[in-house]
């Protein structure tokens, strides 16, 4: 066991069953013409948190920890895009339709492809997940179960949805989730803000916080 200096309190993580989590960290939602555009967005902010996610990435594999990637994205057939989802809002592109990265968010289309300099590498497990939590529809939890994972260490965007869907899923199904502030974004700043808040919040009810200086450190130790 080595403490992770965090928020609210040190995270006791236990190497031996501790993996890095990046949610959605794809050119659809960070590049301009994909899907996080076309729903008015500035994607700049999403880019600005690569280099950061890039080292913890880096860090977990040089210390010989898993790493799972998710991806955000459904069948090309729609089948398991329900209408709800798909006629939300007023995007100028909706999902499945043809954008200037191929169509939004479908599986195997360039856009949806997690970008170049996360990119996993061989060995690394991607989730496909047709939802904003990465359990739903997915074999996220047997996967863990199967590698005796106990603790999640999540980056990647968006902070509000994706990510802390995915925690709050993760913390009702008894994992022990830590978020690495700098390697998160919303497209909201203020939401950012209010999400760390609220995961922390009432001595970690869905979560710990954590810089990614001190999770490199700790993990290295
Ligand atoms: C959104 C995500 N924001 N990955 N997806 O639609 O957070």
């Amino acid at each position: 066991m080595v403490d992770i200096k965090a928020q609210p309190f040190a995270f006791p993580a236990k190497p031996d069953q501790i993996a890095l989590i990046v949610i959605d960290m794809q050119r659809d939602f960070a590049e301009p013409g994909g899907f996080g555009e076309s729903l008015g967005n500035d994607v700049s902010r999403i880019t600005k948190i690569v280099p950061d996610v890039k080292r913890l990435i880096e860090g977990f594999r040089k210390a010989g920890l898993p790493v799972i990637h998710t991806m955000e994205c459904h069948r090309p057939d729609l089948s398991d895009l329900p209408p709800a989802k798909r006629d939300r809002g007023n995007p100028s592109l909706r999902i499945g339709d043809e954008g200037p990265m191929g169509r939004i968010l479908i599986a195997g289309e360039p856009g949806t492809a997690i970008l170049p300099d996360l990119a996993p590498i061989n060995g690394e497990i991607v989730i496909e997940k047709p939802g904003k939590g990465a359990f739903y529809a997915t074999d996220l939890g047997d996967i863990l179960k199967q590698r005796c994972i106990t603790q999640l260490v999540f980056a990647g965007v968006t902070t509000e949805v994706c990510v802390q869907t995915t925690m709050r899923e993760a913390n009702d199904r008894g994992y022990e989730c830590l978020l690495a502030e700098e390697a998160t974004e919303s497209y909201f700043p203020e939401f950012k803000t209010a999400a760390i808040a609220m995961i922390r919040a009432q001595g970690a009810i869905v979560g710990w916080t954590a810089h990614v200086d001190d999770i490199l450190e700790a993990i290295h130790a």
